[in-house]
């Protein structure tokens, strides 16, 4: 399972999807992408026509894997004494996870301290705050898939699915009768395998590749898991826990309206979030039959078109997204909760204890990032776990050089820019309680590979992304002039021998904007120099990225004109706790370069 995020103790949220987030994105893009298909719902009411599939094309085999207890696992790893013990993975005062010898003892998984230690009193607890081995071991589990299979996709940290289609397809061209297969684990509800029928015949292939790959995470790394091998994404992790642990099960396409109708309530199919789960009861809906069966036009007018065809195709079983390969992370990031923090040095202690890790994982992994987001959550009775707010911004070009470089002198400058994202969400005058600081880097891009003194890093980094809708006679100007500042760096840096970061060295473009929680769509922007109290605006319209790729001279003319621009519009105000939209008083011809596309 990937992470619920409802105990809001220290989670990581960038890396990661939390597993219902991905299937809502799934299926979303899914749904603005395919074709309405009108006979879609009953090709997956019961058996359908035909009772099972003979086709000549063979359906998908897709494995889903979940490694068991996964930190618990992890941590009897690091100290192998801990493996016959009852032993819990604490974070703050929760029982993220424990291992099977402590849940055969009646410990379950998210269980409050108190509790655990009540049901048993023996309960080994280690601290499970620092994901550092998690998330590397995860990462391990990946890469170890993606030697038996290209098409491994990464669900929070302890899951994937690996599209075993191609493999099987070459087993049955290898296999010269199937008269003597063997489905390697479970069937689910013990249904009969035909080996006359083609899908049958895949699904134990695919069977026996899940037991291959299983058995090698389990003798190279050490973990065990629990696999599904099915049809497609969703039935695969549906069917996948099935029997727990160290155990898969395979689906067969006849027993799929049992597995879909055993689940209990509509939030139970991966898609089917809280708030879509609570819109369903007001209908009267809470099994999956009853979402099954619930008049599709009356279910379009309740939730729309959209909404109500993905969820009805779900309940059916039916998800034909495909198994998309992970590649690096787009972003790191990390957080911590507590039960108050309350004053500006406690916040930078906070965001100084954060960032060394965090700083870590980015230079471990090589590529530089060029936003920078805070997210805050403060203390709300009503909505106790989901607010969050965020700003972000480019990170200033003269520190974006000192990625790469080992982290020394990244911090310091790095959370002063962290606290200017802060008071652009807090008013620091009045009483603030946050509950939960997080931290992300995003927008990672290769390091230029350039010697010291060659302009590669100008050459890399432009030109900007060109705007559909720019007219020709902006394009050529804005290229010429970039043509030109290339040229005199060069110049520079061939009579000086000037290190590139001192040419580099511009000013310090600064645009907190506020976002959505995990959305990247600028709002507003603000843009500020080094000088702390002084402000910038910039254009609301402007993109962060494409700003921050601007080779610094020509963010400092931009700055200036903007810094002009609001001079004339509105005098410097300090920065309020709001979140202010703000619009240049000129439309200047660059901006349309800058504008998100
Ligand atoms: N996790 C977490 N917070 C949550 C849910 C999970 O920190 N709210 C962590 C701890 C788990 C890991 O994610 O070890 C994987 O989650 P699973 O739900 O897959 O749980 P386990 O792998 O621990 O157990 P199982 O054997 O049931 O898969
Ligand atoms: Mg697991």
């Amino acid at each position: 399972m990937a992470y619920s995020g409802q105990c809001g103790d220290h989670r990581e949220g960038g890396t990661e999807r939390p597993g219902s987030q991905f299937w809502d994105l799934a299926s979303e893009l899914r749904s603005s992408m395919e074709p309405e298909e009108e006979e879609e719902e009953e090709r997956w009411d019961g058996e359908g026509p035909g009772g099972h599939n003979t086709s000549v094309s063979m359906s998908r085999v897709i494995v889903h894997m979940d490694l068991d207890c996964f930190y618990a696992q992890v941590e009897m790893i690091r100290k192998p004494e801990l493996k016959d013990k009852p032993l819990g993975v604490q974070q703050k005062s929760i029982v993220v996870t424990c291992n099977y010898v402590a849940r055969n003892l009646g410990v379950k998984k998210l269980m409050a301290v108190k509790a655990a230690k009540e049901i048993c009193p023996h309960l080994v607890l280690v601290n499970g705050e620092d994901l550092t081995p998690y998330r590397e071991t995860s990462y391990k589990v990946t890469e170890l898939l993606e030697e038996f299979c290209p098409l491994v996709e990464r669900l929070g940290f302890d899951e994937n699915f690996v599209d075993v289609t191609e493999m099987v397809e070459k087993r049955l061209k290898q296999q010269k009768t199937s008269s003597d297969l063997v489905v390697a684990g479970h069937v689910y509800n013990n249904h009969a395998i035909d080996l006359h029928d083609r899908t049958h015949v895949a699904l134990v292939l695919g069977s026996q590749i899940a037991e291959d790959i299983r058995r090698a995470v389990a003798t190279t790394l050490g973990l065990t898991s629990c696999a599904g091998v099915a049809s497609n994404k969703l039935l695969a992790k549906l069917v996948s826990g099935t029997f727990k642990p160290n155990q898969q099960t395979v689906l067969l396409p006849q027993s799929r309206q049992d597995l879909l109708r055993a689940l209990r309530g509509v939030q139970k199919i991966p898609g089917i979030g809280y708030k879509t789960a609570k819109r369903l009861e007001t209908l009267g809906i809470e099994s999956v039959w009853q979402l099954q069966t619930f008049p599709a036009t009356a279910l379009e007018k309740e939730l729309g078109l959209s909404l109500a065809r993905r969820i009805q195709k779900l309940s059916y079983g039916d998800d034909d997204s495909p198994v998309t390969p992970s590649g690096p992370p787009q972003s790191f990031s990390d957080e911590d909760s507590f039960k108050k923090c309350s004053t500006e040095a406690e916040v930078k202690e906070k965001l100084l204890e954060l960032l060394p890790n965090l700083l870590e994982r980015v230079y471990k992994d090589g590529r530089r990032p060029h936003t920078l987001r805070l997210t805050i959550r403060q203390s709300s009775s009503s909505e106790r776990w989901f607010h969050r707010e965020s700003r972000q911004c480019p990170i200033p070009p003269h520190l974006l050089q000192r990625f790469g470089q080992g982290n020394a002198n990244l911090l310091s400058p790095l959370v002063d820019v962290l606290m200017k994202l802060f008071h652009k969400m807090i008013n620091v005058e009045v009483p603030f309680h946050l509950t939960l600081l997080s931290v992300t880097f995003s927008n990672l891009k290769e390091l230029p590979s350039t010697k010291k003194g060659s302009i590669g890093f100008y050459l890399k980094e432009m030109p900007p992304k060109r705007d559909r809708e720019v007219d020709d006679g902006d394009a050529v100007w804005l290229q010429s002039h970039w043509r030109t500042r290339a040229t005199k760096a060069r110049r520079h840096l061939e009579e000086k021998d000037v290190p590139e970061a001192q040419v580099l060295n511009g000013p310090v473009p600064f645009s907190p904007h506020p976002v959505d929680h995990l959305e990247d769509t600028p709002k507003a922007m603000v843009c500020g120099q080094p000088e702390p109290t002084e402000v910038v605006v910039f254009p609301p319209d402007v993109d962060p990225q494409t700003f921050s790729e601007l080779p610094p001279d020509v963010q400092e003319d931009l700055m200036a004109q903007w810094k002009s621009q609001e001079a004339i519009s509105k005098p410097l105000e300090k920065p309020k706790a709001t979140n202010e939209k703000r619009s240049s008083a000129q439309v200047n011809t660059l901006l349309r370069y800058l504008k998100p596309r």
